[in-house]
């Protein structure tokens, strides 16, 4: 857009949105007469308009699926998300941009560790842990690093005193260098990459059955997916496909908080004294996420058939619900270094009013957790994440301390168990300073 008040020129990006969508969006811009709309990609777009893709991404799109040769003022192009363009529409006005309606850039240290877990290899995991290391170092600090200079002695980047540098360091000294990493722009544009992250975005579908699709079926969309005759979708990814929009929508903390004050109405009608917490990311301070985990606990030990009674009030609300047993008494046979727990659970895919209160629904991720109140503080712990915290004060338990953390206790290596009934108490067994829920974003 050149001049102010000028009407935005708006192109959708395809890639990741269901045909039905993109065609019913095209309708809304068409008939609008607050902007202008192009079928094919022009130099007078202004808005390129995109959902669950970077800015990166929908740039890569441009250029390989849309063959754009020149995109003439990348700059002044603004890539946003679909919600802008609702959010437009509704309201009959152009929608002041925020910073939540951009389309983000790519953390380039979160698309190799991501990418090393795409590919899977022997060395997957402890490739993908040096770039989440080196990615949460650069979170830490408080300013922009400008220069080489300003890598020295950083943890997990300026590593060893040898003359090669690291991959993370080598990865940014050139996006110093040269503005970007043509390593990571390569993995940014390959058709692997683009289709393990539509593809392990589907409910039920992590990476070895992704691989298997891109790799032996040869697939690459969601729609090579549908129309596979070789692959079998178990249930859990017959409802990730079906609701695939819903679910990779970024979940905000309000409709999250609705959706807890609702949970706890409901288990204060099957008895008083039920506890509700909202855990993971939320309770961490994000204010986005990408689903909403519950815990519920009582003082008397889960004997009243909680989550029986708990699903049956939200009958109307329950698209998909798995059940998992619970076995609490044996929890100890948990698997050293695994975040799975043996609690009584729900996981599954619920209709959750949005924030607008207009009675729409979006389609969730739930996970309910029932847990017995002597395990709560531990469950609270291991629930809270981020999974790569857990995953340090696990090792630093075993390594440290030789015991053992899990989302039930903690325990000694002769099979002792030291209760605790805080957050507080467990870090004091390990011998750790308290770290807070908005400190274990790393
Ligand atoms: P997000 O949803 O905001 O994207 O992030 P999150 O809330 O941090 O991640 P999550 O995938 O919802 O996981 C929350 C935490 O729950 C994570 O630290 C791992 C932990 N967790 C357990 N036990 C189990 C389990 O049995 N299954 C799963 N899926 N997660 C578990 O402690
Ligand atoms: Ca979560
Ligand atoms: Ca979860």
């Amino acid at each position: 857009m050149s001049g102010k008040n000028e009407v935005p020129v708006v192109y959708f990006v395809e890639r990741g949105l269901y045909k039905a969508r993109v065609n019913h969006l095209m309708k809304l811009a068409e008939k609008s007469k607050l902007v202008d709309y192009r079928k094919d990609f022009s130099s007078d777009v202004s808005h390129v308009i995109a959902q669950d893709l970077s800015r990166q991404q929908a740039l890569e799109y441009l250029r390989k699926v849309k063959k754009v040769k020149q995109i003439t003022d990348e700059e002044s192009l603004q890539f946003v998300t679909v919600d802008w363009f609702v959010s437009c529409m509704k309201e009959k006005r152009i929608v002041t941009l925020t910073e939540g309606h951009r389309l983000k850039s790519d953390d380039a240290l979160e698309v190799l560790e991501e990418h090393a877990m795409f590919r899977g290899d022997a060395s997957a995991e402890s490739r993908s842990l040096a770039f989440h290391r080196g990615s949460a170092t650069l979170k830490c600090l408080p300013a922009r690093i400008s220069c080489e200079e300003d890598l020295r002695n950083l943890p997990h980047i300026d590593v060893g005193n040898s003359s090669k540098p690291g991959h993370c360091k080598r990865v940014i000294l050139d996006i110093l260098s040269y503005g970007q990493s043509s390593e990571v722009e390569e993995i940014l544009r390959s058709d692997f990459y683009n289709s393990m992250k539509v593809f392990t975005g589907i409910f039920g579908v992590g990476p070895q059955t992704a691989r298997k699709w891109f790799h032996d079926f040869k697939l690459r969309t969601l729609r090579d997916v549908k129309n596979s005759s070789s692959v079998h979708l178990n249930k859990d990814q017959r409802f990730g496909l079906e609701y695939y929009d819903d679910l990779n929508r970024p979940l905000p903390v309000g409709e999250a908080r609705n959706f807890e004050t609702l949970i706890r109405q409901y288990a204060e009608e099957i008895q008083p004294d039920i506890e509700i917490t909202l855990v993971g990311g939320f309770r961490r301070g994000k204010p986005m996420g990408h689903d909403m985990d519950l815990l519920i606990t009582h003082k008397e030990d889960g004997k009243e058939k909680i989550l029986h009674k708990l699903l049956h009030k939200l009958q109307d609300r329950i698209i998909y619900s798995d059940k998992k047993a619970g076995s609490v008494n044996q929890p100890y046979s948990a698997r050293p270094g695994s975040t799975m727990d043996h609690f009584e659970k729900c996981y599954g895919i619920f209709k959750i009013d949005t924030v607008k209160g207009d009675g729409s629904w979006t389609a969730r991720r739930v996970d309910l957790i029932v847990v017995p109140y002597s395990q709560f503080a531990f469950a609270l712990l291991g629930w809270s994440g981020s999974r790569h915290f857990e995953r340090e004060i696990r090792r630093y338990a075993k390594s440290e301390k030789q015991m053992v953390l899990t989302s039930h206790g903690l325990y000694s290596s002769d099979g002792t168990s030291h209760p605790a009934s805080s957050e507080e108490e467990i870090f004091d067994l390990l011998g750790l300073k308290y770290q807070k829920p908005c400190d274990r974003n790393c």
